[in-house]
């Protein structure tokens, strides 16, 4: 039998292996643990194409008359009811052509508004929807198992809570000018969904507006955190820029070049 000199490193050597097995997330063999609830991002194109310095092919805020004017996608996100969220929860390189039947869908609703490549779990950098999906689509199973679920589901929802028509139809709409109450912008949302939103500003603008659902997509409220907006805040109209804004003075690059 071993003397019990022999035996302390042996005992430590196997709680340290237990420990790793579990992980800093209390989950086992590193597997992240089941998320609680999704939340679906929304970005407002006019708060961030206002910070377009160059324009590029990828950048939706570079189309011109085209761009986009309504909330767009920014992910679909599964989140822990602690404030914090599991991310790249599994090895699945973004494939492109998973999604082909929804690419005109996805460039319209859920497209990139900034120059460059989006940094991915396990490849590096790639495109917005790799990013998104590789970081969080992978974290909401099982609910979402796949690429293509992931981006139809997301569509699915933003188009049935659709926050750009709530807002106008309440009577806040673009302006450069208006400043609205944080709170009547938040109780529109709450009447027509029954849940509270998110709002997250860039210094009085609104930059994006967070829906929560609960599993089964049924709406929940979003975290009670503390808003990063002011009591007034804009919502600001699209400025064009891009190939048609001759005025601009707007430089255009490669997508290459914008890394
Ligand atoms: O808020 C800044 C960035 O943190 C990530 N985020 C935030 C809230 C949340 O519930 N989940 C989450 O992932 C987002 O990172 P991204 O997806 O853009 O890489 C968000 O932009």
């Amino acid at each position: 039998m071993a003397s019990l000199s022999a035996q302390i490193p042996l005992c430590l050597a196997l709680m340290m292996a237990a420990c790793l097995m579990i992980g800093i997330n209390g989950s086992i063999d590193g597997a992240q643990r089941e998320f609680d609830y999704f939340a679906l991002s929304l970005q407002w194109p006019g708060t961030i194409c206002h910070k377009t310095r160059h324009c590029c092919s990828s950048n939706a805020c570079c189309r011109g008359s085209n761009s986009p004017t309504e909330f767009t996608i920014h992910g679909l996100w599964p989140d822990y009811n602690d404030g914090t969220w599991p991310s790249c929860c599994y090895r699945s390189q973004f494939d492109v052509k998973e999604i082909s039947t929804l690419l005109d869908a996805l460039e319209k609703y859920w497209p990139s508004l900034y120059c460059g490549k989006s940094s991915t779990c396990f490849s590096g950098k790639g495109l917005f929807w790799a990013h998104e999906w590789e970081k969080h689509g992978t974290c909401s199973s099982p609910v979402i198992r796949d690429e293509y679920s992931y981006f139809i589901t997301t569509l699915n929802v933003y188009f049935k809570y659709n926050v750009t028509k709530i807002l106008n139809e309440a009577g806040y709409v673009p302006s450069n000018s208006e400043r609205y109450p944080l709170g009547g912008i938040v109780s529109a949302i709450e009447n027509s969904f029954r849940a509270t939103p998110e709002v997250i500003c860039s210094k009085e603008a609104v930059e994006e507006i967070r829906l929560c659902f609960f599993k089964d997509f049924k709406p929940r409220n979003c975290l009670a955190s503390k808003t990063s907006c002011p009591k007034y805040v804009s919502l600001p109209a699209y400025v064009s820029m891009g190939r048609e804004a001759s005025e601009s003075e707007i430089a255009w690059i490669s997508d290459d070049e914008a890394l």
